[in-house]
């Protein structure tokens, strides 16, 4: 597995014709993954709205008039039934966001709660809360969180164009406590923010150059919210998300890549091409965490008609058997 890559290799892989660069990822896929199977996390977001951060695209921070309002933390029982209602539908993750800058006293205590009675409804347990640190991403493992969902959003060039109320630096830092937890760590970014394909290659080259890659790899697409700053932006090239995702799988094969946001404005034809680029992960439910997603029998429909199976089992991960495998056959 390689963690050296340049940011001239990966825009190099980027810049490949079409057909190779998918022809690549579909070989790299095939090594690690069952390339039939998906998976599928569904999102709660359980405190909406009010972020004291000015993340240029999001819905949920207070600088912009978004028209979501800001709303106090949910009570744990309508969380845990929503999670009982994923599970019923086919996830097998279930992730919990907040819209807070970093977690903190009375709230930090009952999202630990939440976690432990997602694990108790038999779920991989996901939480994104912002900025954590170690000590914080340790009880978050004691209580059994599973993966915790920080993205990197951009390359570090282009990240200040975005958000100014905390800086890379901080995100890295994060990430560093997650991993220190032993948790496993979801980390992407978002691609049609106004961002040059090398910025786009200086995202992938973050996330491909951690050791060990992180585990679940989300693209984004931005979603254009009405009376954020980024509501104008033109519309992203189809061709070159998909480019994306493909180099998101040659470069980290063994992670899971997620078609994240902005799936609801992707035809069945688009979505099709990101699977075969190495898509092998979807969030799966009406709502992500404030804006909408794909109706679930649309995504049925779709699975069936690509022969998708969704994956049943949530642990030993399908890398971790993969790498054991190579482990094996390499004989150390
Ligand atoms: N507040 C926490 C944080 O930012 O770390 C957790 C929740 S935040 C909404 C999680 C991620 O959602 C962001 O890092 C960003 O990548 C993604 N996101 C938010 N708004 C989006 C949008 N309009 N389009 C695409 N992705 C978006
Ligand atoms: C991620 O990378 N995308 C998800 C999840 N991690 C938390 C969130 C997408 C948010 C889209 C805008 C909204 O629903 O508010
Ligand atoms: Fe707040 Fe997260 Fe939205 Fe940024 S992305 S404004 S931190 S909720």
């Amino acid at each position: 597995m390689r963690h050296d890559w340049t940011i001239e290799e990966i825009e190099g892989l980027l810049a490949l014709p079409f057909n190779d660069l998918i022809f690549q990822a579909q070989q790299c896929h095939r090594q690690y993954f069952d390339a039939n199977e998906i998976q599928l996390s569904t999102l709660l977001s359980v405190k909406t709205g009010g972020c004291p951060e000015d993340c240029k695209y999001c819905p949920q921070s207070a600088h912009y008039n978004t028209g979501v309002a800001s709303e106090g933390l949910m009570a744990k029982e309508a969380v845990l039934r929503a999670a009982r209602e994923a599970k019923g539908r086919g996830a097998t993750r279930f992730c919990i966001g907040a819209a807070w800058r970093e977690p903190k006293g009375r709230a930090f205590e009952l999202v630990l709660e939440m976690v432990r009675g997602i694990k108790d409804e038999g779920m991989e347990a996901c939480a994104t809360l912002g900025m954590l640190s170690e000590e914080q991403a340790m009880r978050l493992r004691e209580a059994g969180l599973d993966y915790y969902n920080h993205n990197l959003d951009s390359s570090p060039e282009f990240y200040e164009n975005i958000i100014s109320t905390r800086n890379y630096q901080d995100r890295l830092d994060t990430l560093r406590h997650v991993r220190k937890a032993e948790l496993n760590v979801c980390c992407g970014g978002i691609v049609g923010m106004g961002e040059s394909r090398r910025h786009r290659a200086g995202l992938i080259a973050q996330l491909a150059r951690m050791e060990p890659h992180p585990e679940s790899v989300p693209i984004n697409l931005l979603v254009r919210i009405e009376g954020t700053p980024l509501e104008n932006n033109e519309d992203f090239d189809i061709l070159e998300f998909v480019r994306t995702v493909a180099v998101s799988r040659i470069t980290m094969p063994s992670s899971h890549v997620r078609l994240s946001a902005g799936r609801e404005s992707m035809d069945e034809a688009m979505q099709a091409l990101c699977f075969l680029a190495g898509a092998n992960s979807v969030f799966y439910g009406e709502k992500l965490l404030t804006a909408d997603n794909q109706q679930e029998h649309s995504d049925q429909a779709l699975f069936r008609k690509l022969g998708l199976r969704t994956q049943q089992h949530t642990t030993p991960s399908s890398r971790r058997m993969a790498e054991c495998a190579d482990r094996l056959s390499a004989g150390s």
